[in-house]
């Protein structure tokens, strides 16, 4: 501690005595330097996302150029100069790239996107006519600059800081550590979505909004390079795991009463933004905080203990597992790293079938790399932002509100389907997404408590103001979009012979604490039961976990199923349970048709599984009884870690050394070999 404090002392006097005036009259070039390229940086930002004086990217772009240029002391003054342009000719081609990018792709370039990005080249008279401009290259004011003032010093016998090299190592250390101090404080007023966003790199153009464009693009380039590593090495070994499991795992393709019952018909799925079996099974004061959805479960196939297992990647990771039948990927995500693989999807087998596979989100394209992912998955046309006609008064939270996104979605469906026959279709929803608060937008639904006394309507505050509370009107919302949505289907005549499948695509992430209040309010004192108390339910880890099942429904107009499937199932279990119905056969898929199965094991992307039985949490080497009636032994326990084990690792092998593509073209050249 006295160190420290000693430390600082020093820091703050040497602060104190620093004589700027010299530093100034000795640095001239590196200030200069060190400006022009951050008020490139703030150009970039006012061409594309127009946040071009905002405090935090500045201080990130300051302080990357300081650290990247700190390095200049190291070099002889006569080299100082080259060192300076070589670095500002760097973020001279990040700021150009961007701009030309973000003019084609309304988004910023990745080194993972550099193959795509590449095909702009082949309509290169296109790029020269409609994206190339003028304000592209305006950058390059800052290399000249730096060339003429350079010159400029140079005729007035300027010499740039020097000295010996000790001299220029203390000036290296001061610098890199003022680089690193100012980089600090700005990453002190990161918050976590924004950290947690970086990671994840799904909305780029929020990246360089609130991170700058330098760190938005080393960052890229560290990820790209993890994913790029992570491939290098252990191919043969993935190769033969990946024989060895599916020689002995051939997916169970039985039939049964289910098989093939919609064969040919139109596919249509709703992917139902974080919409949870808690909303579904809520209501306040007699109303149903998701009436339509209740109505739809009842009368199609509704599996009620289904989890999305979705990872890091959240939306997109759902989408992957929906269609491939494989887990997330279990460094960064599917998405962004490894859209670029041959996966076994739904889609690709429907549209083998002549399927026209379309997909809808009036989000930006962008977002999760959906344009690039969507073709990946097999998806004919994706339609998304840039096809849907945006009113400010439709905003609903990240975009579009989903009533106006579906009233405009079925014409267009509409229009597909009358001109290129069945299909299969997403619809992806938006507008029930965290963070739940735009209250004015939802419609009235109360979640309080009322009741009646004495003639007089009394509440009793229970939800409102709460973030689960606020979740149920969102969510109530985001139903009512839905039984719209049914009725518009209707009326254009696209239910009649479609199978409509409804899956939640994870949960909402809400705090523990409100689910607390939800189970234990008591009304007479405003407060929460204590914890002593009888009738207090508490809300532990398990209890928690298991709460975040989604709904998975499937809902056809003509038939009655009136059913209910509560074997634990999840996500990588839809493509296979949806195969057997639409007369598909996959060959990859690590789930199960769960209309064979009494029981099964969900694993989760942490190691996680649940069962009709137990919830295990691999961290803690724990497990929660869920049914008292089963008889849980070490043996299963065992069993059930190898099996999520395994099916993890298949899967991220087949994720990350592409082993679908690789190993059925060596299958090929050994059958043309023979
Ligand atoms: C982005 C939307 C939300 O377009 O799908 O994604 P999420 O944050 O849920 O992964
Ligand atoms: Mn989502």
């Amino acid at each position: 501690m006295k160190k420290l404090k000693n430390r600082f002392n020093k820091i703050k006097e040497y602060i104190k005595n620093f004589n700027y005036k010299q530093y100034i009259s000795t640095n001239r070039q590196f200030i200069a330097f060190v400006l022009s390229n951050v008020i490139n940086a703030c150009l970039l930002r006012f061409f594309t996302v127009h946040n071009y004086f905002a405090i935090k990217p500045l201080l990130a772009d300051l302080a990357i150029v300081l650290i990247l240029g700190s390095f200049v002391y190291l070099f002889k003054a006569k080299k100082q100069f080259t060192y300076l342009m070589v670095i500002s000719i760097l973020f001279n081609i990040i700021c150009i790239v961007n701009s030309l990018y973000y003019t084609y792709y309304m988004s910023f370039a990745s080194f993972s996107l550099i193959a795509v990005s590449l095909t702009v080249v082949d309509v290169g008279d296109a790029v020269v006519k409609n994206v190339l401009q003028v304000k592209d290259f305006l950058f390059l004011w800052q290399l000249f600059f730096l060339g003429f003032y350079h010159l400029h010093l140079k005729r007035k016998k300027y010499i740039e800081y020097a000295g010996p090299m000790e001299n220029r190592k203390k000036r290296f250390t001061g610098t890199l550590v003022f680089g690193l101090i100012i980089y600090a404080i700005f990453f002190m007023t990161v918050t976590s979505v924004e950290f947690s966003r970086l990671s994840k790199q799904w909305n780029r153009e929020f990246l360089v909004t609130k991170f700058g464009i330098y760190t938005y693009q080393f960052n890229d380039l560290f990820k790209s390079l993890d994913a790029k590593f992570n491939t290098l090495f252990g191919y043969d070994n993935a190769a033969k795991e990946f024989r060895d499991y599916y020689s002995e795992n051939t997916i169970e393709l039985k039939n049964n009463e289910y098989t093939n019952i919609f064969e040919g018909r139109n596919v249509l799925v709703i992917h139902a933004e974080s919409i949870q079996n808690a909303a579904i099974h809520q209501e306040f004061n007699g109303e149903k905080v998701t009436p339509n959805l209740n109505r739809i479960k009842d009368e199609g196939i509704y599996f009620s203990n289904f989890y999305a297992q979705a990872s890091s990647g959240t939306s997109s990771d759902s989408e992957f597992t929906f269609a491939s039948s494989l887990f997330p990927v279990t460094n960064g995500s599917v998405a962004v790293s490894y859209w670029n693989r041959e996966y076994e999807t739904l889609q690709k087998m429907l549209k083998e079938k002549g399927y026209n596979t379309l997909s809808f989100h009036a989000n930006n394209g962008d977002f999760w790399n959906r344009n690039n992912l969507h073709k990946s998955l097999g998806y004919n046309t994706f339609y998304s932002k840039s096809s849907y006609t945006i009113e400010d008064e439709n905003i609903i939270g990240l975009g579009l509100s989903d009533k106006e996104f579906f009233k405009q979605t079925v014409p267009i469906l509409k229009k597909e389907y009358d001109e290129n026959g069945k299909f299969m279709a997403t619809l992806i929803m938006l507008s029930n997404h965290t963070p739940f608060d735009a209250l004015d937008k939802y419609g009235e639904f109360d979640v309080d408590i009322k009741e009646e006394v004495d003639g007089q309507t009394v509440s009793y505050p229970y939800m409102e103001g709460t973030k689960l509370g606020n979740y149920f009107k969102s969510a109530h919302y985001a139903d009512a979009a839905i039984g719209e949505l049914f009725e518009e289907l209707d009326e254009a005549g696209l239910l009649d012979n479609t199978v409509v499948v409804i899956y939640g695509d994870h949960d909402a992430k809400l705090p523990k604490n409100d689910y607390v209040r939800l189970y234990n309010y008591d009304k007479e004192t405003d407060s929460i039961l204590d914890k002593e108390d009888e009738n207090y339910r508490p809300v532990d880890y398990f209890e928690y976990e298991i709460n975040r099942s989604v709904p998975f429904i499937i809902w056809t107009k003509d038939r009655q199923f009136n059913k209910t499937v509560d074997t634990a199932m999840g996500m990588v279990d839809v493509m296979p349970t949806l195969s057997n119905m639409l007369g598909l056969k996959p060959t990859y898929a690590l789930g199960n048709d769960i209309m064979n199965l009494d029981n099964n094991v969900v694993s989760f992307p942490n190691g996680n599984w649940v069962t009709n039985d137990i919830y295990y949490n691999s961290q803690k080497d724990e497990y929660k009884v869920i049914n008292p009636n089963a008889i849980i032994d070490s043996d299963t326990i065992t069993k059930n870690n190898e099996i999520t084990t395994k099916k993890l690792q298949i899967s991220n092998d087949i994720i990350l050394y592409d082993l679908i593509k690789n190993e059925t073209d060596r299958l090929d050249r050994t059958e043309g070999e023979s």
